[in-house]
């Protein structure tokens, strides 16, 4: 039998079809949500991000401003172009998109945004409340993941859950996602020993590694719901997740995608957050 596949790219799509209606009714109380983004450098791939991320606002109706940055720009130039959107009123989501060059310092410039206006939930404040589970933000990709678990027809409570990866921006907060859901949760990261065990427990395994087919199908357990958040480039230019899709197919319950699972979701999600943003 094989998987029901979790068509991302169509949930976020619905999410930012109801996105728009919502602005429609916020512009007529006269709320115009404003994003700027910000790109430092010329990587490839964030280019793609924030191009659909522009898109996104297009389509929603969110005001965005695009900031994109010379490779030598200086941790003081940014800090202050980060101070100057703090204050721009027509702008309510501040998002820098990462990886920032390497002679710049990342954790100074999220330090940096105003936590009102950082719709990545990056900054340590917004960080320090979605522990304690009062959060104003969720930070996209785990959020964009927690919504393709509900569309599975998933309830996480009570269910068995293996994270794979302890990063600040996905694994890590995801974690705390799934057991705010009351689901009992087990975070693996390169030093786990035995990863195809712990692996094969879970009733929901989330993948956020960036390492190709690094999960098989037989590291699943059989009916199990599996979101691969990774994202890789081979040499043929084809992109692929963590989870080796077709040993994956023929064991999960439920799987997503890569391209079309997780990545459209961390757009909608960032959508939401601007939305929320400019409401509040
Ligand atoms: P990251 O910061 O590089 O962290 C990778 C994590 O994987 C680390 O915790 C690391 O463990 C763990 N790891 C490495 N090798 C492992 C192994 N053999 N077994 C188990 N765990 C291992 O990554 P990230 O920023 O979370 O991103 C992960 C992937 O998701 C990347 O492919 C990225 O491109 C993708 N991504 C996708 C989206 C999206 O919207 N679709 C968003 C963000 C990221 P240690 O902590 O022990 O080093
Ligand atoms: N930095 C992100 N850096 C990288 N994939 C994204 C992403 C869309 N500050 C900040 O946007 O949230 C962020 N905030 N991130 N990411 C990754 C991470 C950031 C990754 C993939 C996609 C955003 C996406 O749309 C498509 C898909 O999976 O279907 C494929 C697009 C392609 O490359 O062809």
């Amino acid at each position: 039998m094989s998987a029901k596949i979790i068509d991302g790219k169509k949930i976020a799509s619905d999410i930012r079809n109801s996105l728009k209606n919502q602005v429609d009714n916020m512009k007529k109380e006269g709320i115009f949500p404003g994003l700027a983004v910000v790109l430092v450098g010329n990587d490839p791939a964030s280019r793609i991000y924030v191009n659909s991320k522009k898109k996104a606002c297009e389509e929603i109706g969110i005001h965005s401003e695009e900031y994109a940055l010379p490779e030598e720009t200086t941790q003081d130039e940014l800090l202050k172009l980060v101070r100057m959107l703090n204050e721009k009123e027509d702008i309510h989501g501040i998002l820098v998109q990462l990886p920032l060059p390497k002679h710049l310092n990342e954790e100074e410039v999220i330090n940096a945004i105003s936590p009102s206006k950082d719709v990545d939930a990056f900054h340590p404040i917004n960080v320090g409340k979605i522990m304690l589970g009062k959060y104003d933000f969720l930070p996209c990709t785990p959020a964009g993941v927690m919504e393709l678990i509900k569309e599975a027809g998933v309830s996480v409570e009570g269910k068995e859950c293996v994270v794979v990866g302890r990063s600040n921006i996905v694994g890590k907060p995801l974690a705390m996602l799934l057991l705010q859901q009351n689901g009992t949760v087990t975070i693996c990261h390169s030093k786990t020993k035995n990863l195809k065990e712990v692996c094969r427990r879970a009733d929901i395994l989330v993948v956020a590694v960036g390492k190709a087919k690094l999960i098989t199908g037989d590291m699943i357990k059989p009916g199990a719901v599996v979101i691969d958040v990774g994202i890789n480039r081979l040499e043929n230019k084809k992109l692929v997740g963590d989870v080796d899709f077709d040993s994956a197919v023929e064991v999960a319950g439920a799987i997503t995608p890569v391209p079309g699972g997780v990545g459209p979701m961390t757009i909608a999600m960032l959508m939401k957050n601007t939305v929320k943003a400019a409401q509040r």
